[in-house]
């Protein structure tokens, strides 16, 4: 009984410590090399990673961060704060590589395949009224990474900086369609409680993509860090004081085809 107990939480604690290790290497899902470089602009500076500590104090917005963050329909891969669109995969995220695939295809992809790296583009939206463009990403999320993953994502500003997305801030809202599979949208954070920066465990809302042109409203009191890895942060407050970037990502592994539509972002 007891030899058995102790089996048990031996078992716990391994796929615990396995878990974190594993979701603790996502710390290098987005290297600079994963962030697109943007239209013509500077690649965003990713201190975060190399630095998590270096930006204690909140950087005021100098905007009203209340209203629309980026309707796409610029057709650029540019929001409306001046930060640029991205995707990411999880090739290196273990050794060997991780083998999800994403399009738009991240830097690093383009380099893989001997080409100078292109930015993210818009995909043309014909069924959704008020709407010529929206982000869009497709891909395969396999388990040569064990947490395979790809994503999405738009730094808030160029050089990358903390925004204080919390104050006077009731939430994000968002249209979105896909493929039914499962998403989390996460607002990431430079605030040094996250001790492992970029990669860690930062909060967010986990949604199923409905297969027509969807109003998500999340407010934040809905958002929530995953359970079981990365550090446990209780003041969301803090965190969304030093928002720099939105993201969508997959959910689970591995999925054959993955297509997820995002339009009309606002913080409201
Ligand atoms: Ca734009
Ligand atoms: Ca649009």
């Amino acid at each position: 009984m007891k030899k058995n107990l102790v089996l048990v939480l031996a078992g716990i604690i391994i796929v615990a410590v396995l878990s974190f290790a594993c979701d603790n290497r996502k710390v290098i899902e987005l290297t600079a090399a994963d962030i697109g470089s943007g239209g013509g602009g500077p690649a965003p500076v990713n201190t975060a990673i190399n630095t998590p500590t270096v930006t204690p104090t909140t950087e005021a917005a100098g905007f009203d961060v209340v209203g629309i963050f980026d309707d796409m329909e610029d057709n650029d891969n540019e929001n409306n704060w001046g930060g640029f669109w991205y995707t990411y995969d999880d090739y290196a995220a273990s050794t060997p590589p991780g083998s999800s695939y994403v399009v738009p295809w991240t830097d690093g992809q383009w380099e893989r395949n001997g080409m100078a790296a292109e930015p993210f583009f818009m995909t043309a939206v014909t069924d959704r009224p008020g709407s010529s463009y929206a982000a869009r990403m497709t891909g395969v999320v396999t388990t040569d990474f064990t947490y395979g993953f790809v994503g999405m994502g738009c730094s808030f500003l160029d050089p990358k900086a903390p925004v204080d997305v919390w104050t006077g801030v009731t939430g994000v809202r968002f249209w979105t369609k896909g493929d039914y599979n499962g998403y989390r949208m996460k607002i990431m954070s430079s605030s040094p409680l996250f001790l492992d920066g970029e990669g860690d465990n930062h909060f967010g809302y986990a949604f199923i993509a409905p297969p027509d042109w969807t109003q998500l409203t999340i407010p934040y009191s809905n958002f929530t860090q995953e359970p079981y890895w990365g550090t446990v942060v209780t003041d969301k407050e803090a965190a969304l004081k030093m928002g720099t970037d939105i993201q969508f990502q997959t959910v689970g592994q591995p999925h054959a085809s993955i297509e997820l539509w995002v339009d009309h972002i606002e913080f409201y």
